[in-house]
């Protein structure tokens, strides 16, 4: 688990990002895509865009982009007892979505990465270590639940 010390570094930098969640969310997206084309392709409603530029103009991925940063900015400020929220967010990765943890390790690396890019002052070498830790136990913690569910993700 995280110290309370690391828990306060990665809500005070969450903070900073919350403000303006749309633009991080559409930037984390489009990332995710130009990075791993493959991830694209588990998306249905996004299979048609085809250029970054189509991207930036589509409303459905800023719109993406904001129920996940969204929903993980709930799960952090549960300090790792965010049970509640990963259950359901666990089930449907799993049995309707199928997203494999690997793809879980490529939004997190990138949601760091466009938190240094955008908050570079406030998110130092501790915070960004501490952010560290959070995602991989949100991901350790979801990777436990697909377990239980059979799903070898
Ligand atoms: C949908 N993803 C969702 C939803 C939430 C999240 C809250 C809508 C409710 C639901 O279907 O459960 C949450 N998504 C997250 C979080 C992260 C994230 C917290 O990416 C990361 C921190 N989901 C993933 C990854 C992919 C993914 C890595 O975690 C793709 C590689 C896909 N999420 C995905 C898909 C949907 C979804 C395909 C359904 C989208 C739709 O059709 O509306």
């Amino acid at each position: 688990g995280l110290t309370d010390q690391e828990w306060q570094k990665v809500l005070d930098i969450w903070g900073k990002v919350e403000p303006d969640l749309p633009a991080h969310g559409q930037e984390v997206i489009i990332r995710l895509f130009q990075n791993h084309p493959e991830t694209q392709d588990k998306f249905d409603k996004f299979k048609n865009l085809k250029s970054v530029d189509e991207m930036r103009n589509s409303e459905e991925i800023k719109k993406h982009g904001t129920t996940v940063l969204t929903a993980l900015g709930k799960i952090l400020k549960q300090k790792g007892n965010h049970e509640a929220e990963l259950t359901p967010l666990a089930q449907s990765h799993a049995n309707k979505h199928k997203i494999p943890v690997k793809y879980l390790e490529f939004i997190c690396e990138i949601i760091v990465g466009v938190m240094a890019e955008n908050q570079a002052a406030a998110f130092g070498p501790d915070s960004q270590a501490a952010m560290r830790k959070a995602l991989e136990l949100f991901r350790n913690d979801m990777a436990s639940k697909y377990k239980e569910l059979g799903f070898q993700g």
